[in-house]
């Protein structure tokens, strides 16, 4: 996902450039805005997380764009492409070292497993939109 601050900043354009630049294929994409119901169904996982609230508010305050992307290993080479979490962390030349304001502004999100990029992409997708 290309978070709302990135999307509003119009930063998508060159987001996408880069990821497709490193090699991911854009197998599904479209531009969604959630409500704050949605994104605590999509980050369930962290429901038990002190920053769970903020985070379900922060992904409702704006259009995202939700996209599914294939590789080779990708879950690991699209978080090296992303970088770190917090942006202050994260190494020159990342999405996140160029585009991320802030820990929770942190311009992108990437599954963290192919499990979950799957159970991810069905939230957003239907079967006939999977290319
Ligand atoms: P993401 O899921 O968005 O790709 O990010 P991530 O794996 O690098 O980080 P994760 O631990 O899954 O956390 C999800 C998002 O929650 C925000 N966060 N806030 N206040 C805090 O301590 C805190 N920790 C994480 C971040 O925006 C993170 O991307
Ligand atoms: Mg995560």
């Amino acid at each position: 996902m290309i978070k709302p601050d990135a999307f509003a900043d119009g930063h998508t354009g060159a987001i996408l450039k880069m990821i497709e630049e490193a090699g991911f294929t854009i197998k599904a994409m479209k531009t969604v805005k959630l409500t704050a119901e949605d994104a605590g169904q999509f980050y369930a996982v962290h429901s038990e997380r002190p920053f769970y609230g903020e985070l379900c508010a922060y992904m409702s305050k704006g259009p995202i764009v939700a996209a599914i992307l294939e590789k080779e290993n990708a879950v690991a080479d699209f978080r090296a492409l992303i970088g770190a979490t917090n942006p202050d962390d994260a190494a020159e030349g990342t999405i996140r070292k160029l585009f991320a304001k802030s820990l929770e502004a942190n311009a992108v999100h990437g599954s963290d497993s192919d499990e979950n990029a799957a159970i991810e992409g069905s939230f957003y997708f239907s079967e006939i939109e999977k290319i």
